[in-house]
């Protein structure tokens, strides 16, 4: 069964990594998967994805402009934002490009294996109480949230700016984040203020954000017309990315050989656990492969919609070479694919994840 192969989770050989992957890889990094052992990640684990430069940022002069289509344009500082009703939320986060290398032909941009997830407790306002107080106009078909980080891609200088519908953007969970598990945004995860949009892919919660605005044409920025989209072939438009596909992943077992990875697992009973979630509904079922054959494992209570669930499973090791697995489907009936499944920016490549273990 060709899912089973380890090398199914590396590029083949005709196809190496390159410097300029290396140099993404270096400075957005990933969710060290033992880390999935918390429930909430620190914040210095929770992986990072950042398409240009950090910027620097000055939480004392900060100010979120909200304007176009609205009736009453508003310049609110930190302190305005902070004065509004306050809420946390535990929330997972993944990458839409996460498991992009585990695809042939990948594209050239972040190389995630599969390690672009961490789950925070975000606290900040929702945003619909501040789009009521600008008064969004009826005729309003999206909202532009821009941030102040600024680059080129595919050969267009720009901001980093993507749009909600309305109907997504005053969802009560939308939230304007000033912390993150407690502590002010770190300079890397979009300090001072940034957007979380619960369960969809990351690339919709914008970071350093500064200006909202209301728009009456559909927005046709490069990060929501041309990038984070499923395109079966390059003239293909394709669709837009929103929300997460299920997916489960396994804490490392054992201990591992450095610089292999390998993971050694001594023989007898061993506890397998890891996480699962979905942007679409609760995970309801996760099942656990050892060589090929699947098991029920059991399921932790979700500590809340938006955050991923722990499981956990026990193996009987016997020694030898063994390759694990683990999927997720969820309470809509989304069930993870044994395959990849082949897209042009390598998006949304949910297929379960291969664990190979020497149990001595
Ligand atoms: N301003 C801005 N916001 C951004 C990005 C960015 O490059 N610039 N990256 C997005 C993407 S693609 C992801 S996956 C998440 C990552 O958030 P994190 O680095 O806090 O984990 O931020 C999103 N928000
Ligand atoms: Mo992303």
């Amino acid at each position: 069964m060709v899912y089973l192969s380890p090398m199914f989770d590396l590029p083949p050989a005709d196809e190496p990594f390159t410097f300029d992957e290396l140099q993404k890889a270096a400075r957005n990094h990933g969710l060290p998967l033992e880390a999935m052992r918390y429930d909430i990640t620190p914040a210095g684990l929770h992986y990072l994805l950042i398409h240009f430069d950090i910027p620097v940022t000055d939480a004392a002069s900060w100010r979120l402009a909200i304007g176009g289509n609205v009736d009453q344009p508003l310049s609110l500082s930190l302190d305005d934002i902070r004065s509004r009703p306050v809420r946390t939320l535990a929330v997972t986060m993944e990458c839409a490009g996460n498991g992009r290398v585990r695809m042939p032909n990948r594209k050239q941009s972040q190389p995630w294996i599969v390690e672009a997830v961490g789950t925070a407790e975000w606290t900040g306002t929702p945003l619909a109480g501040v789009l009521a107080d600008a008064g969004v106009k009826p005729d309003s078909v999206e909202l532009v949230f821009s941030g102040v980080d600024r680059g080129v891609q595919g050969d267009v200088e720009q901001d980093y700016e993507r749009a909600l519908t309305i109907e997504e953007a005053m969802r009560d969970d939308v939230m304007l984040v000033w912390a993150m598990n407690g502590q002010s945004l770190l300079p890397q995860h979009g300090a001072p203020l940034r957007l979380i949009v619960p369960g969809w892919y990351g690339m919709a919660s914008v970071k350093w954000l500064n200006r909202i605005e209301a728009v009456t044409e559909p927005f046709q920025g490069y990060q929501q017309a041309v990038a984070y989209r499923v395109q079966a072939h390059e003239d293909d438009p394709g669709e837009p990315l929103d929300r997460i596909k299920v997916r489960a992943l396994m804490a490392p077992p054992g201990i591992v050989e450095f610089p292999s990875t390998r993971r050694i697992v001594d023989a007898g009973s061993v506890r397998l656990t890891g996480r699962a979630w979905s942007g679409f509904a609760p995970i309801v079922r996760v099942e656990v492969g050892v060589d090929g054959s699947w098991h029920e494992a059991d399921l932790d209570p979700a500590p809340g919609p938006y955050a991923w669930q722990a499981w956990s499973s026990t193996w009987q090791a016997e020694r030898g070479e063994h390759l694990l697995s683990c999927r997720a489907t969820d309470a809509a009936g989304n069930t993870q694919p044994l395959e990849p499944f082949w897209n042009v920016q390598g998006m949304a490549n949910n297929y379960v994840q291969t664990v190979p273990v020497t149990v001595r």
